[in-house]
């Protein structure tokens, strides 16, 4: 009998079950428990328990000591305490966008959460070519209710400040500093290019200082704007979606940062899915109609979160001197330069870096894949350098369409 209560270790399937039917209050006391483990992202387990008999299921995600990705990267399993208590609040602020948090355990740093399965997530859906005509919707909504109201123009300076202690998240965000805004910009050894974008990577990025130069200035708006509590890793693969709800998942690189960076990521992501489109739909017709749909949801996120972020200001903003004419605008035009820059980066890293998107590594023909790489870094570099005039949906769709004819 595996003893949870004294001293972590890492799960397996059936501690996972003996674990749900011990230390969870969820089960029937008849329930047939069953275990798979599902978790494909880069950091943790996720344990997906299920009672075929009384058709309940949960999710049990537990923090590893090192990440799944490289056991170079030993990152404290508390995250996992970031993780629901982040997700706790979120539910506060945007319900019905994040899953139900039913426990936390500190000892086994795992937390027990409503189970998904009717959902897909969005990567895997996207590369399937599916579409969700509410996303932009839904995921503007949340990224507004999250980013402006944990701001200081909306909450109270001391209790935002106590937040920005709560989520300070030092480890997290070295793998952001280092991935994201410094590995990819160099020649760095545990960067994984494609043999056909190697030269390509070289020459364009890596040759070029005036990019250098940018990124820098744009790592320390990272470390440095304690701007909004973000999600901080806001990719389509933290999302799961159907077709009238969405869901955000995976907050633990959450922590006071710009409010734009989930914003951008969200952006990139879906550049990732429409290069998946371009390059495998053989229908021309079906490509046509998928690439429209993607080229909407990008308009459709940044002006119906221009929009929403408007409206929410006028109704809820606190902070005396950020009602005076035209403050307004200036902070909402930071958080777009902010989301244009953060774009770039993710579209940069992704093909560059050690963690790739599967909406490209999945374009198995090698010349494809090649062309997808390239017009991501185009379109990535194009963002960070020319952040200061993307401002309106059609900016960020005309960047991609350039891109492609390049
Ligand atoms: C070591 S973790 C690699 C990447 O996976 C996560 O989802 C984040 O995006 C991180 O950068
Ligand atoms: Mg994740």
């Amino acid at each position: 009998m595996a003893d949870f209560q004294t001293k972590y270790f890492t799960m397996t399937e059936s501690d996972a079950v003996e674990y749900a039917k011990t230390r969870l209050n969820f089960f029937d006391a008849d329930a047939e428990l069953s275990c798979k483990e599902i978790g494909d992202g880069n950091l943790n387990y996720v344990f997906r328990v299920v009672d075929e008999k009384n058709n309940k299921s949960i999710i049990i995600k537990q923090a590893g000591p090192v990440a799944r990705i490289s056991d170079e990267f030993k990152v404290s399993p508390d995250r996992n305490r970031i993780e629901s208590e982040i997700l706790a609040l979120q539910n506060e602020l945007a319900p019905g966008f994040v899953p139900k948090m039913y426990q936390y355990d500190p000892i086994m740093n795992c937390t027990a959460m409503e189970d998904l399965s009717d959902y897909e997530i969005m990567r895997t859906a996207l590369i399937k070519h599916k579409k969700f005509p509410l996303f932009a919707d839904h995921i503007s909504t949340f990224m507004v209710n999250t980013l402006l109201f944990t701001s200081d123009v909306v909450m109270n300076h001391k209790e935002k400040k106590e937040l920005v202690k709560k989520f300070t998240n030092p480890e997290l965000c070295e793998i952001t500093e280092d991935l994201v805004y410094t590995e990819p910009f160099y020649d760095c050894p545990r960067n994984d290019v494609f043999e056909g974008s190697k030269e390509f990577v070289r020459e364009y990025i890596w040759n070029d200082q005036k990019l250098a130069f940018e990124t820098a200035k744009l790592k320390f708006e990272f470390m440095t704007n304690a701007q909004s509590l973000i999600h901080g890793d806001l990719h389509t693969g933290s999302i799961f979606v159907k077709e009238d709800s969405t869901k955000v998942i995976d907050p633990e690189f959450a922590f006071y940062g710009p409010a734009g960076y989930d914003v951008g990521n969200v952006i990139a992501n879906l550049i990732f899915a429409y290069a998946n489109g371009l390059f495998t739909i053989e229908d021309e017709n079906e490509k046509k109609e998928y690439l429209s749909y993607i080229e909407d949801t990008i308009r459709d996120v940044i002006d119906q979160f221009t929009e929403k972020f408007k409206i929410a200001w006028d109704e809820k903003v606190t902070e005396q001197v950020a009602k005076q004419p035209g403050f307004k605008e200036y902070y909402l035009d930071s958080i777009l330069q902010d989301t244009s820059a953060v774009c770039g980066l993710e579209l940069c890293r992704r093909i560059i870096g050690i963690a790739h998107v599967k909406d490209i590594t999945s374009i198995t023909d090698a010349d494809k894949r090649a062309k997808a790489e390239k017009i991501c870094l185009i379109a990535g570099k194009t963002f960070i350098l020319n952040r200061d005039s993307i401002r309106q949906g059609k900016d960020f769709v005309k960047v991609l369409q350039d891109a492609i004819k390049e």
